[in-house]
């Protein structure tokens, strides 16, 4: 029996959710994309959870869709549209829109969706040996799981056509030179790096944090007299907080800020 395609550590004011299918390098299937919308759903639905930690098991972070799940059994085309409609574009949707960040540590080998999936995580890091591939051109596809949206909008038109036409790898030192990734890393600090981010997240203004999340998705799409709109507004929200109260006395009074991260 295969073991769980997903596991789930409860930290203080955080989870970690590992992909874990090392053999075949954390690649998705049916039974771990719902373990993984169960695992991110419940971490949502717990207050106490003020940021998400995404890994893999072994030595890759994810190999996208297992491609073993797509070999027609009776002979008839494979149609992907409906896998990307309820599995990859409700994933990269949630994951984009949770009220605390998301920090993907990219251990080894991220490819196809699963370099898109860690690149719609809000903080990636990435260690030395890993690397990201749009193997999509591979195998006659095209990039998938936001990845035609969030490559142009990280490294620029003439990049992004590179990676997803070539399908070359990108190595982690080059993805961040390129502004692809917030941070390399060296592999045994990968893990410990992400930690520290996740912690110091649990302890975060977290509203202030998903309001500002909000509106860089949004400005996008928008021009700049909708995003002062957007700012105004938003900002109007967070100072209504008891964080931003919390960080103004804690400013004068010169001590740390004690955040709850709740609404009021
Ligand atoms: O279908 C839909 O629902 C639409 C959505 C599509 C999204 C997608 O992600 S499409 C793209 C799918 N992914 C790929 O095409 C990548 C396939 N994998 C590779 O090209 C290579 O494995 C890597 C470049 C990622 C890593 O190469 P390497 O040499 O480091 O490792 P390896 O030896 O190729 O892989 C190790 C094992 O994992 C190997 O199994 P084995 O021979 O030891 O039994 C390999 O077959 C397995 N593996 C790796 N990737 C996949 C996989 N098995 C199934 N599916 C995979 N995607």
């Amino acid at each position: 029996m295969e073991e769980e395609p997903v596991l789930v550590e409860r930290r203080a004011g955080y989870r970690v959710i590992t992909l874990n299918r090392p053999q075949r390098l954390n690649a998705f299937t049916e039974a771990m994309h719902q373990a993984l919308k169960r695992a991110i759903a419940d971490a949502e639905g717990d207050s106490a959870c003020r940021a998400l930690l995404l890994t893999g098991a072994g030595r890759g972070f994810c190999a996208g869709q297992d491609l073993n799940e797509r070999v027609s059994k009776d002979g008839k085309t494979m149609v992907l549209g409906h896998s990307l409609e309820v599995h990859y574009n409700p994933l990269v949707r949630k994951l984009r829109a949770l009220p605390f960040p998301v920090v993907a540590a990219v251990n080894g080998i991220a490819a196809g969706a699963g370099a898109n999936v860690a690149l719609a995580c809000d903080i990636v890091l990435a260690a030395r040996s890993a690397s990201f591939v749009q193997a999509f051109a591979r195998i006659g596809l095209v990039p998938d799981a936001g990845g035609s949206w969030i490559l142009p909008r990280l490294v620029g038109p003439a990049r992004a056509r590179g990676l997803a036409l070539t399908a070359e790898p990108l190595p982690a030192e080059k993805a961040e030179a390129w502004g692809l990734i917030w941070k390399m890393l060296e592999d045994d600090d990968l893990l410990g790096e992400a930690h520290r981010l996740c912690l110091h997240f649990a302890s975060a203004p977290t509203v202030g944090l998903a309001l500002t999340k909000r509106i860089l998705e949004e400005s996008w799409s928008n021009d700049l007299d909708t995003q002062l709109d957007l700012e105004r507004e938003s900002q109007r929200e967070a100072s209504l907080t008891p964080d931003y109260a919390e960080g103004v006395h804690a400013f004068l009074e010169k001590r740390p800020p004690v955040f709850t991260g709740r609404h009021s």
